[in-house]
């Protein structure tokens, strides 16, 4: 009988309102049921924003050092746990379980940052135009955040958004999405036991639509933090932009690698397969188009897809596996219609792969094969579109000014890459690329939890989740003067 989990609210687990719930399914083998959960309703929802709003004064007036002391105390058992969790994590989602283990790392490093972090919490002081007055700012919490959650980095990316929120004070409120509900009901275990004051932290799982929407309206929601769709993200961003509510979005990618003649092909070609096909090219950072230069093309892509078809799909708890299942039916189906319009497109050319899997093991989940189209044109629609599986397009191009005008021709910006030896032309492609993140001679994914980590245009709203910047986007910054000269002092404005 597979466990029932419950919803996280001001320290108890409770049922739902609703007496509903949902199973969530290993996407690997189907007949492993992970667990049932709680399908919320509206009720549950203003239940956590009660809790969360109760507990704020209290967790806001207590010093920031002392919140960060918890953190040491959650890196601490994270650490005991990863390698449970790390294990419920690839029958959760499907990635292989090295890379479950570094999603388990980052959440331990975001963890170990957060307790340096609130110790610090930096606010400028500067010098003031007068005579005895004194200038500074300081960063003050702001009350609930409500947090949303993807389903591809089932713990890194809610440490990323609670660990900020809960060290400068904020109280929250987490919907994790349906298919990766059990990891973050683990976090909220781990808080829960490294002693975080009830209702400081609340977990309601269900469906973004009915807890969703009415979340974004709640008058007590100070902010919302969003990774997912630019879809969903935009109506977020009109809900909020009405009620001038915070709001924090990272959204979709359509991530280049170029590849110059001059690079170290055997490197590119690392990156490649590992930007591509890591995480079943489920990454928002996952590199979707390879853009590589007349001359090496040939060469490179015989050579990927040769790796590509190497590579060993199956169930990620087998540690000789490289690549996982698709997390759902649906991105299976999306997947597969997109293999159907490239196909559809009259150029460009499938060299690889392409279908799902169903022999075998395979059979039992929602495999896909590793699929590369070549000849692709920037105008395609695998060209532009966001895939999110393992399909890599390749576009060949003459030169680094049209590499990078190649790359920038989307909507999105968030990951970018080029290989090359180089030094002028790596310096020029970061200038010029549009894009939140650019490597140099290495993969687009792997952005380290202590950097600002966001994108442009389509990608986001000019948030970085991720380092310090995070630190900001859970603050309301206030800016204090203090006037000691005992009289009144006149701004400059105001007396020259
Ligand atoms: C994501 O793809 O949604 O940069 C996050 C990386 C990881 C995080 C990716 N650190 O690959």
């Amino acid at each position: 009988m597979a466990e029932e989990y419950k919803n996280f609210i001001g320290g108890e687990w409770v049922k739902s309102k609703s007496n509903k719930t949902f199973e969530n399914r290993n996407p690997a083998d189907t007949s492993d049921l992970v667990g049932t959960f709680q399908l919320s309703s509206r009720d549950d929802v203003d239940a956590a924003v009660t809790a969360a709003q109760a507990a704020f004064p209290n967790w806001r007036d207590t010093p920031a050092p002392e919140r960060a002391d918890y953190m040491y105390r959650v890196a601490n058992k994270l650490r005991e746990r990863k390698e449970e969790i790390a294990k419920l994590m690839t029958r959760e989602m499907g990635k292989v379980i090295a890379e479950t283990r570094g999603d388990m790392q980052e959440g331990i490093d975001t963890a170990d940052f957060a307790a340096g972090e609130g110790r610090r919490m930096h606010g400028q002081t500067v010098p003031s135009e007068l005579r005895n007055k004194a200038a500074y700012v300081i960063h003050r919490p702001m009350g609930v955040w409500w947090l949303i959650t993807p389903w591809n980095f089932p713990i890194a990316i809610p440490t990323w958004k609670t660990f900020p929120a809960i060290t400068t004070g904020n109280t929250i409120v987490i919907k994790p999405a349906t298919d990766t509900p059990a990891c973050t009901a683990k976090l909220m275990e781990i808080l829960d036991s490294a002693g975080i004051p009830k209702g400081v932290i609340n977990y309601v799982t269900g469906s973004g639509r009915i807890v969703g929407e009415h979340l974004i309206n709640h008058p007590d929601i100070k902010g919302i933090s969003f990774t997912g769709s630019s879809e969903v993200g935009k109506r977020i961003a009109e809900v909020t932009g009405k009620t001038l509510k915070r709001c924090s979005l990272e959204l979709g990618g359509k991530n280049a690698q170029i590849v110059m003649a001059d690079a170290n092909l055997e490197l590119a070609l690392d990156g490649a397969l590992w930007g591509a096909f890591g995480t079943t090219g489920q990454r928002c950072t996952a590199t979707s188009r390879i853009i590589v230069q007349e001359g090496v093309h040939d060469e490179f892509l015989a050579e990927l897809v040769k790796r590509a078809k190497a590579l060993k799909v199956g169930n990620g708890l087998d540690e000789s596996v490289e690549m996982g299942p698709l997390v759902s039916k649906a991105q299976q189906e999306t997947v597969a219609s997109y293999v159907k319009i490239g196909l559809e497109e009259d150029k460009a050319e499938l060299v690889c792969g392409g279908h799902a899997l169903t022999d075998g093991d395979c059979a039992k989940g929602f495999f896909f094969e590793p699929t590369i189209f070549d000849k692709v044109t920037p105008d395609m629609r695998i060209a532009q579109e966001e895939i999110f599986g393992p399909v890599l397009s390749i576009l060949t191009v003459k030169s680094l000014d049209e590499a990078i005008e190649v790359l920038n021709g989307t909507v999105y910006g968030l990951s970018s890459s080029i290989y090359t030896q180089d030094v002028n032309s790596a310096m020029r492609a970061i200038e010029r690329i549009e894009a939140g993140i650019t490597y140099v001679n290495g993969p687009t994914i792997g952005a380290e939890c202590h950097l600002p980590f966001g994108g442009v245009k389509e990608t986001g709203n000019g948030h970085r989740e991720g380092g310090w910047t995070a630190y900001e986007i859970f603050t309301e910054m206030k800016t204090v003067y203090i006037d000691y000269s005992g009289k009144l002092q006149r701004a400059q404005i105001d007396n020259k």
